[in-house]
């Protein structure tokens, strides 16, 4: 038989390829939409994924750092099915071979992934079927000698028709398990003892600096779920366990209808660079967590506080420092906690990043020893102690602004969780440290702004700060990347005056 043409060879790989992708996230639908096999991969790939790359990986595109992996898989599978499809022009063995390589790649992916269950293999399953039937049924409209190219670019239309309608059926059938209606049920979280008010000079953002507490939408997000796991209130729940004199269960309602607390507690996360976005402070309602262990009776010997998430995270906490001053967050700013920021509840630890105190949509508490359990980023690497070391960062004038030569006035953020910020100051180039005016402090959990004024002479400029906490410790000019527990050194910006 004559070889198939090299278009219709490429794109029956590319179309058996869609075709496969559609048919797994349809079936994925009503299981869950992490059965698809493209995010099931997507999802193994970030664990799977080097520390030092995945740091980088935030550090660069920041949140969008799904997307760029997203679009980066798309990319290889794309070309990859392309060259399957042009090395299969005579025989169909080459291009059937990547298939069953895809589809075992997508099989391991969803039986490893910690969060499904074994009928969500069918998804996959699903796909391996399209792919194979797709790519087959296309190379013989291909290979028929009359009206060969009409024939073989219908078929093709019909593939590309079908995997739309798959592709937007899994996502309908997936948005039913949607937890925005639960999350619209939960109502106002009325706290029994609200935090203080913010007083009006707890902020300097007139000057530039940004508000003290972080709009919900604007609050820095960093997980490892490509897409937000949707846990409906009311068929959540949390289990207490392991080193406990008794085991406990909570609901959501057990939580909320009991007196709730609100604190104003500023979140950092360990892979913010010096100068960086991931700080974010907001108003959070839930539950001191050493009341629920209390009721659980934590034994003696207990040292870390493991939690999971419904996506298999894992968290590792000092039982000390979780018992001290942890929450079980149901709210923020105001509302029920966003889905994507742990909707029904999270915990909060203030004073320890968020990789070893702030599990989001957590349903799974086990008091342990260190020796016992390693929490998922221990495992690649970070620290297992890791409180929030003492930083501030210079918020304007901007990198690379120019200003007009004489008084510049620069300003900022600051924070010491759990120490508290005592003293922050900036200098010009390599001139004397002054002091710079501190906001009214909120507490010693949350941030401090600063600002001050400096004379500037014409030509090119850096500006320094740095942060004393009240504990006496001055940031050390050492610059340490953020790997394996937290960057350190001064903010510096360069601006030029006129
Ligand atoms: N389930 C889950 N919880 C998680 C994470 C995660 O990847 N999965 N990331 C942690 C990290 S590293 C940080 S810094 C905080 C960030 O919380 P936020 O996204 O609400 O700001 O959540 C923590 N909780
Ligand atoms: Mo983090």
């Amino acid at each position: 038989m004559a070889p198939i043409s090299r278009p219709a060879a490429a794109l029956s790989g590319v179309l058996a390829l869609l075709a496969a992708l559609a048919a797994g996230h349809l079936v994925a639908g009503p299981i869950s939409v992490n059965a698809s096999p493209y995010l099931a991969v997507g999802n193994s790939a970030i664990d799977l994924t080097p520390v030092e790359l995945k740091d980088f990986a935030v550090r660069t595109f920041g949140t969008h750092d799904k997307l760029v992996l997203l679009s980066g898989m798309a990319l290889v599978l794309l070309l990859v099915s392309a060259l399957a499809g042009l090395a299969s022009r005579r025989r169909p063995w080459p291009g059937l071979a990547v298939i069953a390589a895809f589809g075992l790649v997508g099989l391991v992916a969803v039986y490893t992934r910690p969060d499904l269950d074994a009928v969500a293999l069918l998804a996959p399953l699903a796909s391996l079927v399209a792919g194979v039937a797709t790519f087959l049924l296309l190379r013989r409209r291909a290979h028929r000698e009359d009206a060969s190219r009409r024939s073989f670019l219908l078929a093709g239309l019909g593939v590309l028709a079908g995997s739309a309608v798959a592709g937007v059926g899994g996502q309908l059938l997936g948005s039913t398990r949607d937890a925005s209606a639960s999350r619209a049920a939960v109502g106002r979280l009325v706290p029994a003892r609200t935090a203080p008010a913010i007083p009006a000079d707890a902020d300097f953002a007139k000057l530039g600096t940004p508000p003290f507490l972080t709009p919900n939408r604007d609050f820095y997000r960093v997980d490892t779920a490509l897409t937000v796991p949707q846990v409906r209130a009311e068929d959540w729940s949390l289990r207490i366990h392991g080193m406990v004199e008794r085991e406990k269960r909570y609901s959501y309602d057990d939580i909320r209808n009991r007196p709730l607390v609100e604190r104003t507690i500023t979140m950092t996360c360990v892979s913010n660079e010096v100068g960086g976005p991931y700080v974010s402070t907001a108003d959070f309602v839930g539950i001191e967590l050493a009341d629920l262990l209390g009721e659980a009776g934590v034994r003696p010997g207990a040292e870390q506080l493991f939690s999971s998430s419904v996506d298999g995270w894992t968290s590792g906490t000092p039982v000390a420092a979780a018992l001290e001053r942890g929450m079980l967050a149901l709210g923020m700013n105001g509302e029920p906690l966003p889905l994507e920021h742990g909707f029904p509840a999270r915990l909060v630890v203030p004073g320890l990043y968020g990789y070893v105190s702030a599990t989001k949509w957590v349903t799974d508490l086990e008091l342990t020893t260190w020796q016992a359990r390693q929490a998922y980023w221990l495992k690649r690497g970070w620290a297992e102690q890791a409180p929030i070391k003492t930083e501030s960062r210079i918020d304007f004038p901007r990198g690379f602004a120019s200003v007009p030569a004489g008084i510049v006035r620069c300003g900022g953020i600051a924070w010491a969780q759990h120490r508290g910020i005592a003293k922050v100051e900036v200098r010009l180039d390599n001139g004397p440290w002054q002091p710079a005016n501190l906001s009214t402090q909120v507490n010693v959990d949350t941030w401090r702004m600063w600002w001050a004024e400096l004379p500037v002479p014409a030509g090119t400029h850096q500006i320094s700060c740095r942060a004393t906490d009240q504990s006496g410790y001055t940031q050390t000019s050492d610059r340490a990347g953020t790997v394996p527990d937290g960057a350190t050194g001064w903010h510096t910006v360069t601006f030029s005056a006129k």
